[in-house]
């Protein structure tokens, strides 16, 4: 572990007059009186978004992949990664497991592990969407949906293995994300594979301790692209209230069509009480794992504006959201984009926190459509920078994660450490 308080001390002292200053322009901007700026400041700092362990090395396409070194080598220099995106972002309290990428050798050590590092573990995600060395059986048409019982057996099992993981970490959630599919006309009934769907997932669900919740994720496309199982919301909604009230929706922002309303989907579902969990990722056309904000600041704003009007509104009875990053790259410094994720993640939540609700409900019941777009622009344009900035310091974090990163040289130093060479486990 890389002892970085007193430099990170000194960096935020040497900027201290600046961003001072900056957050005092901004608050004569915004029109924030003190107790405002406060309020907003403290629900920034308050809003914790888990990091996926396999996240913290190179992503890569079907193509290649090009790491960068220095990659976390087992599930213990990941949590010390995480721990140190944490201790810089102060965004980022869990860390989301996929099993078996990150079979726990020894949780109790894990556990205290993740202690020193201000981390806990979130949702646990099962994988059949790939074989493992000495599997018995093969998902290659199929997993919970495959019409061989013996095979939708096999991952019923995994499942359950995966959630007693989670339960020795102190995990509280499972999340489930299927390849089942089809790339052919004709090659699967798509009544049977639901069905099978639906009743592998109810065995799960059943095994679950009751105090565990299921997610349920959706896709349209990819790894199968004539169809999935469970390609839109509507069906991981009817999935979840057929397995029980502790089965959810989890949004992936990646796993839509081109120009898909995802903001109304979120709107949809905080409605119905079956929005269970989010998985952020940037994307230009499908699932790209691109970084959170990358390329649709507007839309990952609107989705926070719903998020919060959702949370304000008392008729909506919505379980707590357990917000994610799913990501991947083949480019960056996997850390540091996961930093400017957080970034803009929390700049979107921040913007949110600034619309003028009751004016905007106004404008709405008024049908005054330039009003009620002018009340969400000038959300959306207002420079938040230095309010997160404030945050991260209240809370310990670097004024500037990114730069202060490459300051002290984290990846120089992982690479002497692990290696030129050394890959994550996962992908
Ligand atoms: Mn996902």
């Amino acid at each position: 572990m890389i002892n970085i308080q007193s430099p990170l001390d000194a960096y935020n002292a040497s900027r201290l007059n600046r961003h001072k200053n900056n957050l005092s322009a901004v608050q004569e901007l915004l029109e924030l009186d003190d107790s405002t700026l406060g309020m907003i400041v403290s629900k920034i700092r308050s809003f914790q978004v888990a990091v996926p362990s396999w996240a913290l090395g190179t992503g890569g396409t079907r193509f290649g992949r090009f790491p960068k070194g220095g990659e976390p080598r087992n599930l213990e220099e990941k949590i010390e990664d995480a721990g140190l995106i944490h201790q810089l972002t102060q965004a980022t309290d869990a860390i989301s497991l996929h099993i078996p990428w990150d079979i726990p050798e020894d949780p109790s050590a894990l556990r205290s592990l993740l202690n020193e590092h201000g981390l806990k573990i979130d949702a646990v995600n099962s994988n059949t969407f790939q074989d493992q060395p000495g599997q018995p059986l093969s998902y290659k048409f199929g997993s919970l949906c495959h019409a061989d019982k013996a095979v939708r057996q096999q991952a019923i099992d995994h499942n359950i293995e995966v959630v007693g993981h989670g339960v020795a970490l102190g995990s509280t959630m499972l999340s489930v994300w299927l390849s089942d599919g089809s790339n052919f006309p004709g090659q699967q009934n798509f009544r049977k594979a639901y069905q099978r769907t639906l009743e592998s997932l109810r065995e799960i669900y059943r095994a679950m301790p009751s105090s565990w919740t299921m997610l349920v994720e959706y896709k349209p496309f990819e790894p199968n692209f004539y169809s999935t199982v469970i390609p839109d919301w509507g069906t991981s909604l009817r999935i979840s209230e057929a397995c029980g009230d502790r089965a959810h929706v989890l949004v992936d922002l990646g796993h839509h069509l081109p120009n898909t309303n995802i903001e109304q989907i979120v709107a949809r579902l905080l409605h119905l009480g079956r929005l269970g969990g989010f998985h952020f990722n940037g994307s230009h056309y499908g699932d790209d794992d691109l970084t959170t904000g990358a390329i649709k600041p507007y839309q990952l704003f609107l989705i926070f504006n719903e998020l919060v009007a959702g949370a304000n509104d008392p008729a909506v009875k919505n379980p707590a959201v357990a917000y994610m990053i799913d990501a991947s790259h083949n480019v960056k410094d996997p850390l540091e984009d996961l930093m400017q994720s957080l970034e803009n993640i929390w700049a979107a939540y921040a913007k949110a926190l600034l619309v003028d609700a009751v004016a905007l409900d106004n404008a709405q019941e008024e049908n005054d459509v330039v009003r009620a777009e002018l009340i969400l622009q000038r959300a959306f344009q207002a420079d938040v920078r230095p309010l997160l900035a404030e945050a991260r310091l209240l809370s310990g974090g670097s004024l500037d994660p990114v730069d202060f990163f490459r300051t002290i040289n984290y990846r120089g130093k992982v690479i002497q450490q692990r290696g030129k060479e050394a890959v994550a486990t996962g992908l």
